[in-house]
């Protein structure tokens, strides 16, 4: 039986490296440990619920020991594989207050920021859940990182991708040429690549809210919702950023989570999530904007900046700050 020829993860990063005549291969590593990473994640989220047999995620399992929390547990791997890899001078993590630097590969030129398990409140009930990561060159020449470091533009990242662990798992990430998805073959542990050169089409008919929050939201929002609602679209909610995402990345449509009165800087971190999750729209033709602007072009001031969101098809995101620009005329 003829096979079509099997892309690994590894092999793709390899050959886009060969693409690029000064790369000196760090950036590759880097990917590569991410995606290491990322498969032993995927192994423990599987085991999620044999975890509840053997005891509660956050008491001590039957033979005394510490079962860790899944997020926890996500938030240690990644930082360990990335301090082992040596590829990186610091990492921020959306689970820990501060970034912390990598003393023994001090001279690195990368940083990496992530949300170790993305969509909390379904990480107990089997519900899809990911890993958001995004890579910056440091702005500092030499010597420990700094902040400084961790708060660029999100179009200074060189690369950003995430993994949803799903009814499979799959990584998607890029560099700035193409977005390209993988997906986990469980039996030869590789991620396959199985959706190349990702395009977002131009317009959708799923919106995707929290439309539990409405009179919450400030009024542009609500129009847009109310107009989502007159139109012949469907509502799809998962409740996990990733997953709500990579469905819209993959069949159109609009995500948004905008500022609502208890949370008026949104409630989704703009480092951690937004900006690799707007990179990676971006760079498959879609758009994402805080409402006003593009969620790329904001200036970060600290780690846990948050942002409101809509990101998706280019024309229902257009149509999205229409309605946003018209309610705050009607309001100045
Ligand atoms: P988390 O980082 O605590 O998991 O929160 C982020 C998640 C996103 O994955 C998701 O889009 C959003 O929070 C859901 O929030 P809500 O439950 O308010 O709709
Ligand atoms: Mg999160």
């Amino acid at each position: 039986m003829m096979h079509n020829k099997i892309i690994s993860l590894d092999e793709h990063i390899i050959r886009s490296q060969r693409n690029l005549p000064y790369a000196t291969g760090e950036l590759s590593s880097l990917l590569r440990d991410i995606g290491l990473a990322s498969k032993i994640v995927s192994r423990e989220v599987n085991k999620a619920g044999l975890v509840d047999i053997a005891g509660r995620a956050d008491v001590e399992n039957q033979s005394g020991d510490d079962v860790q929390k899944l997020d926890m547990l996500a938030n240690d791997l990644l930082i360990s594989c990335l301090r082992n890899s040596g590829e990186c001078c610091g990492i921020a993590s959306e689970e820990e207050e501060d970034f912390k630097t990598i003393e023994t590969h001090k001279f690195s030129k990368y940083v990496v920021l992530f949300d170790p398990l993305d969509g909390s409140s379904n990480i107990d009930v089997n519900v899809s859940i990911g890993t958001i990561f995004a890579i910056y060159r440091r702005k500092t020449f030499d010597g420990e990182c700094t902040k400084y470091d961790f708060l660029q533009k999100g179009v200074k990242q060189v690369a950003a991708g995430y993994v949803l662990y799903g009814s499979s798992t799959m990584l998607v990430y890029t560099t700035g040429r193409g977005v390209n998805g993988f997906t986990l073959d469980p039996s030869i542990g590789e991620f396959c690549l199985s959706h190349p050169n990702i395009q977002i089409p131009k317009s959708g008919k799923v919106y995707s809210v929290n439309q539990g929050n409405y009179n919450k939201y400030p009024s542009g929002a609500r129009a847009y919702i109310d107009h989502c609602m007159n139109s012949d679209y469907s509502l799809r909610y998962i409740g996990s950023m990733v997953a709500d995402v990579h469905r819209t990345l993959i069949k159109g449509g609009i995500f948004f989570y905008p500022a609502t009165k208890s949370k008026p800087e949104g409630k989704l971190r703009l480092l951690y999530e937004c900006n690799p999750l707007a990179m990676l729209i971006e760079g498959a033709g879609g758009k994402a904007s805080n409402g006003r602007e593009r969620i790329l072009e904001i200036e970060p001031h600290e780690l846990h900046q948050k942002t409101a969101v809509f990101m998706g098809s280019p024309m229902m995101v257009e149509e999205a700050e229409a309605y946003i620009r018209e309610a705050e005329l009607v309001t100045t």
